[in-house]
């Protein structure tokens, strides 16, 4: 079967289907390469000297693991210099990074998460890069935080990277959701799937149930149903699986189908969740919705949501259609 690899993927979405411009092309082409040096860091594991804590905090007040701000660079880095970026935007950085003044400024906004499940980097599971794209607001010269505050509708593209047994690139740029896999002889990403689809049905789930005694009533009824399984008012048995890594999880989604929930909890009650909306929910939203999933925060569409904080949380229900709208509708109703 004769594949084509990214770089042919995106050269015909520019200049057959017209669907990118060459600035874009040439961003995701980058933030690609930035993968795959993440790929060769976080492969090395303890050989690279790499594991283990930072013995800092983020902005969100979680321990850093060394290769977390290790790839934070290889992205800052990676970007700067190619001219088709004015800003970024990290969960490992406060404030926003415009690029600097020796280099040209773009006309798109990068924000990611650099490595996302990074609790699993020292125990060997699979962990990832998320990224989301804006464009920067027209007429903008010197970004600032409020220039990201964009809802999820606005992104023009989004995509993970997932380092597991295959390192694999997920992207959509909103004409579908490709998926390519990193032949590491080659040095390069060939695309092994060509529009991915989420079954609308599905027999998994996904949510951390440790936290069950802090759940609202709409999850715990909805949880409840699930566990009942073929005696309960669902009437077939399902699955469960929560691999702490949102990159994993949403990846199983995307290849067979699930339900992925992060929802909020009585544990605090201020905090929505522990996922971020700019640069976990709204990428992994664009994503499944792409792929014919759902995702809501529980009441609405996560990427109709107009964020006020570049680093706010979200409550978060991802993935087959049918369920995400049914545990939405319990929250509806509560
Ligand atoms: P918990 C990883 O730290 C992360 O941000 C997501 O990748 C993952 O889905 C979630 O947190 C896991 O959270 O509370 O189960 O450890």
């Amino acid at each position: 079967m004769k594949r084509i690899s990214l770089t042919q993927h995106l050269i015909e979405e520019q200049r057959l289907n017209n669907t990118i411009p060459a600035s874009l092309r040439l961003l995701i082409e980058v933030v690609s390469r930035a993968c795959k040096t993440i790929s060769h860091a976080v492969g090395k594991g303890a050989l690279g000297e790499v594991l283990g804590s930072a013995g800092s905090e983020n902005v969100q007040g979680e321990v850093q693991k060394k290769l977390d701000i290790i790839c934070n660079d290889y992205l800052l880095q990676a970007n700067e210099w190619g001219g088709h970026l004015a800003a970024m935007a990290s969960e490992e950085m406060e404030t926003i990074h415009p690029i600097p003044n020796r280099y040209p400024m773009g006309e798109y906004l990068l924000l990611f998460d650099p490595l996302d499940g990074s609790s699993n980097i020292d125990v060997n599971v699979s962990i990832g890069t998320i990224f989301s794209v804006l464009k920067a607001p027209e007429g903008m010269t010197t970004p600032t935080e409020i220039d990201f505050l964009q809802a999820g509708t606005r992104q023009v593209a989004a995509g993970y990277a997932i380092y597991g047994p295959q390192t694999m690139l997920v992207l959509t740029t909103g004409n579908g959701v490709q998926a390519f896999t990193l032949d590491r002889e080659m040095g390069s990403w060939v695309m092994t799937t060509n529009n991915a689809q989420i079954p609308e049905e599905t027999k998994e789930f996904a949510i951390n149930a440790s936290n069950a005694r802090h759940w609202h009533p709409p999850v715990k009824r909805y949880i409840d149903e699930l566990l009942a399984g073929s005696t309960g008012p669902r009437g077939k048995d399902f699955n469960m699986r929560w691999v702490a890594s949102m990159v994993a999880d949403v990846h199983r989604i995307l290849t067979r189908g699930g339900v992925f929930m992060y929802p909020a909890d009585a544990r605090e009650p201020d905090k929505p969740g522990k996922l971020r909306l700019m640069y976990e929910a709204n990428p992994m939203a664009f994503l499944v919705e792409q792929a014919g999933g759902a995702a809501t925060d529980g009441r609405g569409r996560i990427m109709d949501i107009q964020p006020e904080k570049l680093h706010q949380r979200v409550p978060v229900f991802l993935g087959s259609r049918s369920e995400v709208e049914r545990v939405t509708s319990y929250h509806r109703q509560d």
